[in-house]
């Protein structure tokens, strides 16, 4: 400590650096509910490292991975008052806050990943962007989140029949509640963070989701019966609270756009690999994986909740015509 610190005292000297720091370096929190090594963790560490070598350090985003900052409904308010900066969102619980996403929580909307990426990186993204953005979220990019399946604990699902009386933990959204009890199942909106915990103690069947999150998660240690239906491709986006975008200076928002669009690739690509591993990795640990009987059963049983949909919100009908019109 010099001569000059000693006389302002240690904590003003710890005050005055802290601003210091402050002033160089506006660092972003960031919410992920990955763990590391999962490929939407990797490619937002890959954003983060780019941002803050692109801004000269004037951005600093940094990664807090497993959700240690809360489940997705609560990290969605986070991001919403400032809390947080950014994050990586799935689109399904965004529904109970921006309406609009629920078209993306529509079961079998998409044909199958080509048709959401095609609809995502077209006008569908920049709708829903928009209306993202009226609720305080931009939306920079779309990641891939693949398809999601049911598994459960007990037996093979074949045909909706074989869901009868089972009780399988659902993201929170109405929608998933709808698509269950449509199947003949019960549905229990829960945080992602308890589903291994109710799996293992029988409070729930089953649960529903893609192969990287039924492995990375371990919920195929408890629930060894993977069927796939299929039933719901959900975009995720990489988003940043309107707050903390609105402070920058449309240099930096360009480059960090660029940033997020260049993350949504590898994110992409690390998805497309991990799929195929987290499926073998599964099978080798004795996970019984099958094909159900009739797709379409389980397909024509939503169009009850299509009708309900669109008739509480006839505004988004022409949205869900124009995600059919880039299959
Ligand atoms: C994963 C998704 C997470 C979370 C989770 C869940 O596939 O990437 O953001 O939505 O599913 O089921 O809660």
């Amino acid at each position: 400590m010099t001569k000059f610190q000693s006389f302002l005292g240690t904590s003003t000297v710890a005050i005055l650096s802290a601003l210091a720091v402050s002033a160089s370096a506006d660092e972003w929190r960031g919410w992920a509910i990955h763990p590391e090594d999962y490929p939407n963790t990797v490619a937002m560490q890959s954003f983060a490292d780019a941002v803050a070598t692109a801004t000269e350090g004037r951005v600093e985003p940094t990664v807090y991975a497993n959700g240690i900052l809360g489940s997705q409904p609560d990290a969605i308010e986070q991001l919403r008052s400032g809390a947080l900066d950014w994050a990586n969102f799935n689109m399904g619980p965004m529904g109970e806050i921006v309406p609009a996403t629920n078209v993306l929580s529509l079961p079998f909307v998409f044909a199958n990943v080509d048709h959401m990426h095609r609809a995502m990186d077209g006008d569908v993204g920049a709708t829903l962007s928009a209306a993202l953005s009226e609720a305080g979220i931009v939306a920079l990019s779309w990641f891939d989140s693949g398809s999601r399946s049911f598994y459960n604990s007990k037996h093979p699902i074949t045909s909706p029949a074989d869901m009868d009386g089972m009780k399988f933990r659902v993201m929170n959204n109405d929608l998933y509640v709808q698509m269950v009890d449509v199947l003949g199942g019960n549905a229990t909106p829960m945080a992602y963070g308890e589903v291994y915990q109710s799996l293992q103690t029988g409070v729930i069947d089953g649960a529903e989701n893609n192969y990287p999150s039924y492995e990375s998660s371990n919920h195929y240690e408890v629930a060894k019966y993977y069927s796939i239906t299929n039933h719901l491709i959900i975009p995720e986006c990489l988003c940043v609270a309107t707050s903390t975008w609105n402070e920058l200076s449309e240099a930096d928002q360009e480059i960090i756009r660029q940033a997020a669009i260049d993350a949504a690739k590898v994110q992409r690509e690390l998805w497309a690999a991990r799929e195929l591993e987290s499926r073998a990795k599964v099978e080798a640990a004795g996970v019984a994986v099958n094909e159900v009987a009739d797709p379409v059963a389980f397909q024509s049983a939503m169009e009850p909740i299509y009708a309900a949909f669109i008739a509480s919100n006839p505004d988004l009908e022409p949205l869900i015509a124009q995600i059919k019109s880039y299959q």
